[in-house]
């Protein structure tokens, strides 16, 4: 990915990113978008809003299979993690710093078109799962739940923190020995704060993404817009469907 401003899918578009603009859709939202309302960013220009908190009230007609994922977000204190939740949720992006204690888990509701000849409308549900580094420090046991079944793990650094990039992939590789050998998890590099002052840059990003097959996002929680969000959001489930897809060549699940 060269630019911040929408990401693209890499993977031979598996999923109809346009279809999220569509009346189909927008119907699917209406269901998602209640309860804290006031909460939410208000993406006035495209008068639509986000709002993925609680489980979906659809009307018969479209409800849809459900696949539900765990996906886990690591990275050092205050490199964004909860406010990359918060962002994906199209919640406001709030400045006052609470690192986060224990473990959070927020489920995010997404639906998605396949580019399939009969062209299924899935719901995914991902279990965002969010904890400061500490608490893996001061006790194992968290970072053992974190890892169990999970399908994705999310890698997010600052855009300011080079040093930590450059041991990114000694990390990925650390942690992608806690998979269960029959049954791996994916995963997401995203780049944090990147409408600060950056070390790092697109290039960097590209250049990372193509050495080791994992796609790097270049993110900013202050600036989201539906947009670009729907667009991280769909990429993340066709991440998880991807890795279903392999996962069952080699049978160890049933798509
Ligand atoms: N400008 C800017 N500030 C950000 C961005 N993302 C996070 N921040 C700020 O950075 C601080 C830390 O963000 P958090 O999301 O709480 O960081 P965290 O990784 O969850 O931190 P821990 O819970 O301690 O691990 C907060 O003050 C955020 O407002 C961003 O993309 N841009
Ligand atoms: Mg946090």
């Amino acid at each position: 990915m060269t630019t911040m401003d929408v990401p693209r899918s890499d993977d031979g578009g598996l999923f109809d990113y346009q279809w999220i603009n569509r009346e189909e859709a927008e119907k699917i939202l209406e269901g998602l978008k209640k309860r804290h309302k006031n909460e939410l960013r208000d993406f006035f220009n495209e008068n639509k809003l986000l709002a993925l908190l609680s489980g979906p009230s659809l009307s018969v007609g479209l409800s849809m299979k459900q696949y539900r994922y765990k996906v886990l977000l690591i990275g050092k204190s205050s490199c964004g993690k909860t406010s990359l939740i918060r962002a994906l949720q199209g919640k406001q992006s709030v400045n006052d710093y609470q690192p986060t204690i224990g473990i959070q888990t927020t489920a995010i509701y997404w639906p998605v078109k396949l580019n399939q000849p009969n062209r299924p409308t899935y719901m995914f549900r991902l279990d965002m799962w969010d904890t400061g580094p500490s608490s893996f420090q001061n006790f194992d046991y968290i970072e053992k739940d974190c890892f169990e079944s999970v399908d994705l793990v999310m890698f997010v650094i600052s855009a300011s923190d080079r040093d930590g990039f450059n041991h990114l992939p000694e990390l990925i590789n650390e942690k992608l020995t806690q998979a269960s050998p029959t049954r791996s998890f994916s995963t997401i590099v995203f780049i944090t704060k990147f409408d600060q002052l950056s070390d790092l840059t697109a290039s960097d990003a590209e250049q990372f993404q193509t050495k080791y097959n994992v796609p790097v996002y270049l993110f900013s929680s202050v600036h989201t817009n539906f947009r670009s969000t729907s667009s991280y959001l769909t990429m993340i489930c066709e991440r998880l469907w991807k890795r279903d897809l392999e996962l069952s060549m080699t049978g160890t699940i049933f798509v």
